[in-house]
């Protein structure tokens, strides 16, 4: 069983869950305001280098979990595809297209914006995001789009699937009280990042 499970981290499929999703033939566009289109397929991004950022997914639905996530910094990514001087958000497509959402490119080139495919070592499974999901410990878990295909840089935000339903668009986390799930208690948070790890 993997740590996610283990620590009975929520799983959130607002859209449903799409069933097992195999890495092999497994593919993330980037493209939109960038200089060289670029797709990628798993091995390939796993064959590039590794960011571990010891950080938090926390859900504005109340929890938080801490571990190493592994994966590819958005920031080498778009060095990779040069980024276009109008671009100013990225927008994340999950598989199936149902589940979008945006973030500014500001913030998807800070150090631990990851392309993420692991979580303490293990593979992601397709329950969190398998094969490759976004992490961003920044901002609120529904910036953070599970089973990603598809990065698009875009000249204005686009509000997806949980901003057009309400939830605010720039996904501050704001202080409060939160379950926090690797320790099984309740704990208040500050405004900002949960980088106080709680334990
Ligand atoms: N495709 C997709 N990605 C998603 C979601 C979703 O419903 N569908 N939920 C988001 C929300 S609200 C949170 S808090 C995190 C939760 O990640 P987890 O389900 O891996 O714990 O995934 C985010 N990414
Ligand atoms: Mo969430």
């Amino acid at each position: 069983m993997s740590r996610l499970k283990a620590m009975h981290t929520p799983v959130f499929w607002a859209e449903g869950h799409p069933g097992p999703l195999p890495s092999a033939n497994w593919q993330v566009r980037i493209a939109g305001l960038v200089e060289r289109p670029l797709t990628l397929t798993y091995e390939e991004i796993i064959a590039r280098p590794k960011t571990i950022a010891d950080a938090r997914l926390t859900s504005v639905s109340g929890w938080t979990v801490r571990g190493k996530w592994g994966g590819v910094r958005f920031s080498d990514l778009f060095a990779e595809v040069g980024v276009s001087p109008q671009a100013a958000y990225v927008q994340f497509t999950s598989y199936r297209g149902i589940y979008t959402t945006c973030i500014p490119l500001e913030v998807a080139l800070r150090e631990r914006t990851l392309l993420a495919y692991e979580f303490d070592g293990e593979p992601l499974e397709a329950d969190y995001g398998g094969p490759v999901r976004v992490f961003c410990p920044y901002l609120w878990g529904y910036k953070s789009a599970k089973s990603l295909v598809a990065v698009t840089l875009v000249a204005h935000s686009i509000p997806g699937y949980w901003e057009v339903r309400g939830y605010p668009d720039d996904a501050q986390i704001r202080a409060g009280r939160v379950h926090d799930v690797n320790s099984h208690r309740w704990r208040h948070i500050p405004d900002g990042e949960v980088i106080a790890f709680l334990d």
